[in-house]
């Protein structure tokens, strides 16, 4: 069975302190991931205040492309370090966490669908490894590069991976209604409009109404949910907010 799991920028980011790690929540969240069964699991990590301030300062977004190459190696490295550590860390609680770095395994279309290459993801699940990937930069037909965020990714991972289960761990313990509660399910975007805010710090891919619309899509039940349900939902429970129809 296959998990793709994403780790929100905001959870293992100090977002409002550029390129920081929040090290507890890492720490954390590496934890809960090593007591797991970790056979099959992808994780993804978001941008947070490595990539996000990094893209912004280029006017590069999801939609907005740089044809400055300087511009892509200088978003690409502020992920690679915090992918470095994310990897290290999980590494470090004992989960056997291999980078893969998506500028060099896919690309944008010119209708600006995600395109990504996973046979190696693939044999590296085959051989018990537990892939690392993370938000980037993407090479873009007729736009140079546009960033790609890790809930586009994991979407692409599920459709290609034949994944059952999709979970976001986010900053907050699902989608929030109006009075603070968790939202169970959304089916429907147009159900989760009027609750759907933009995202507090710098977001280049749009928050959490972005999140919801691109996990709509997914071939896989996606769940949305905090630090603390890592571990239920890597045991199989539901957890937080399910988006999409029931599995
Ligand atoms: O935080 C964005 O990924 P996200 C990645 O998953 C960059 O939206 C480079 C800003």
């Amino acid at each position: 069975m296959t998990t793709i799991l994403k780790l929100g920028g905001s959870v293992v980011t100090d977002k409002d302190r550029r390129e920081t790690v929040d090290d507890a929540a890492l720490a954390n969240a590496a934890d809960a991931i090593a007591e797991a069964d970790t056979e099959g699991l992808v994780v993804v990590h978001g941008g947070g205040s490595f990539g996000h301030p990094n893209a912004a300062d280029r006017n590069v977004s999801a939609t907005e492309g740089t044809t400055d190459a300087a511009d892509v190696r200088a978003i690409h490295r502020a992920m690679g370090e915090l992918l470095t550590t994310v990897t290290d860390e999980l590494g470090a609680a004992g989960v056997p966490a291999v980078p893969v770095r998506p500028l060099s395994a896919g690309y944008r279309t010119v209708a600006g669908d995600v395109e990504l290459s996973t046979e190696t993801i693939a044999m590296m699940l085959e051989e018990g490894f537990v892939p690392i990937l993370h938000g980037d930069v993407f090479a873009t037909a007729g736009r140079g590069a546009t960033i790609v965020s890790g809930d586009e990714l994991v979407v692409a991972l599920a459709a290609e991976l034949d994944a059952e289960r999709i979970g976001v761990c986010s900053t907050v313990p699902g989608v929030l209604d109006d009075e603070g509660d968790v939202v169970p399910t959304i089916e429907r975007y147009a159900e989760a409009e009027t609750v759907l805010g933009g995202s507090g710090s710098t977001d280049v891919t749009g928050g959490m109404a972005a999140k919801v619309e691109s996990l709509l899509d997914a071939t896989a039940p996606a769940y949305v949910f905090g630090l603390e349900d890592i571990g239920p939902f890597l045991s199989g429970a539901e957890a937080g907010t399910r988006i999409g129809p029931s599995p």
